[in-house]
């Protein structure tokens, strides 16, 4: 569907002439678009994203969070020298004042992002300095927001990581068995149940304040870091929506649950799918050479069990989609979401072997 991108844009702060408006980049939650604009006498680019509102029900508070941690980076990057416009997400706002525009004859939500000039976000890790760089991004990313206080965020999807409840949604799938599907997967339902003391580790030391509960990005694969056309050096990081308080051990563990599987989080073929330590060095290096003082002695003692801890919690909710008939992910073929969860089954018996070595590389960094 199109929308009326003039009357769009002209409900923000710009003074632009719209040349085009086209579907732009692979994310799968939104909708985004690359509007061509001639801005004083030049041809600039802007990003255009209709929210998906089904998904983030509260667009102002969503916009709010996304507001207030652009607006504190944004200060930082000035402050350390850098440049705001091209190392942060930057908002346009809208002629309101507010950081979206709600069209109410199409009921739909946009916001506009200045675009990130001359940086590409890769969908797979074409070559391991990518995987590296994404580390520091994320890692500069964690040292950034280390002082934010992650208490004014709105909880966009909550109990999104909090494992003890994704466990108790698993055995709710597992009892209610809808699709008659328990009896045929038991060895996988096992694994899940016999590794139930992972669920309270984290949770129970941010509960306790023994861990701080901090920023966290909640969707740190590759293709929302921006890397330099010509350099492959980290950009910036994009794809905020999903901020929230939580640990940095999430954000860190799911990174390394995406990215060090040389095969796709899908491959129905188990002989492809490993764990490789030779790329969770490349991205704990990273990582660590950026993060700083954003991550202290309790957080980085849990970085290499986050990894395991995000497997785990993926791949459960995997199986509990497909014990509930594949509702949630969306799936293109019978038995797809069981072939990812045996996927992640098998990164989580590879990690558990390697769990001293990881420990031991994230000391040595
Ligand atoms: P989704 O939530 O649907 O994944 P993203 O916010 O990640 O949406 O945006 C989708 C794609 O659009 C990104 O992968 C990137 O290629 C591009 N993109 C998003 N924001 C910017 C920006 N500010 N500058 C340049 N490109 C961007
Ligand atoms: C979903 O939509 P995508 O691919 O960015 C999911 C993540 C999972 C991931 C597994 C909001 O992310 O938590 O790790 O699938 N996002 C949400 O592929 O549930
Ligand atoms: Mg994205």
């Amino acid at each position: 569907m199109a929308y009326d991108f003039n009357k769009v844009l002209s409900n923000f702060q710009l003074d632009v002439e719209l040349i085009s408006c086209e579907r732009y980049g692979e994310g799968h939650i939104n909708e985004t678009y690359l509007a061509v604009v001639k801005e004083d006498g030049k041809e600039k680019n802007y990003i255009v994203q209709k929210i998906n509102s089904n998904l983030f029900k509260d667009v102002d508070k969503l916009m709010n969070n996304i507001r207030l941690v652009t607006e504190f980076n944004r200060e930082k990057i000035k402050a350390r020298g850098g440049n705001p416009d091209r190392e942060s997400l930057s908002i346009v706002y809208a002629k309101d004042g507010k950081p979206y525009y709600h069209c109410e004859s199409c009921d739909a939500y946009f916001r506009v992002y200045k675009f990130i000039t001359d940086a590409i976000a890769y969908q797979v890790v074409e070559k391991p300095e990518h995987f590296y760089e994404s580390a520091v991004a994320f890692g500069n990313f964690a040292n950034l927001l280390a002082e934010f206080d992650a208490t004014k965020l709105y909880e966009v999807l909550p109990d999104f990581h909090n494992t003890e409840k994704r466990f108790r949604d698993f055995e709710a799938s597992l009892k209610a068995d809808k699709m008659g599907r328990a009896a045929s997967v038991k060895e996988e339902i096992d694994f899940y149940l016999s590794r139930k003391d992972y669920c309270g580790r984290i949770v129970n030391l941010l509960r306790s304040g023994e861990m701080p509960t901090k920023v966290t990005h909640n969707d740190t694969k590759l293709n929302n870091v921006m890397l330099d056309a010509n350099t492959g050096k980290n950009v910036a990081v994009i794809d905020l929506d999903t901020i929230m308080p939580g640990s940095i051990c999430y954000d860190f563990g799911d990174s390394i649950r995406f990215g060090c599987n040389p095969a796709a989080e899908d491959e129905p073929d188990l002989s492809k799918v490993n764990f490789d330590i030779n790329l969770f060095e490349s991205y704990a290096k990273g990582y660590l050479s950026a993060v700083g003082k954003g991550a202290t002695q309790i957080e980085r003692d849990n970085l290499a069990f986050g990894a395991i801890l995000m497997t785990y919690e993926c791949g459960m909710r995997f199986l509990a989609d497909y014990l509930d008939g594949d509702v949630y992910f969306r799936t293109h073929r019978e038995g797809h979401n069981l072939d990812r969860t045996r996927t992640q089954i098998k990164l989580v018996k590879d990690m558990e072997k390697l769990l001293p070595e990881m420990e031991a590389i994230i000391k040595k960094y």
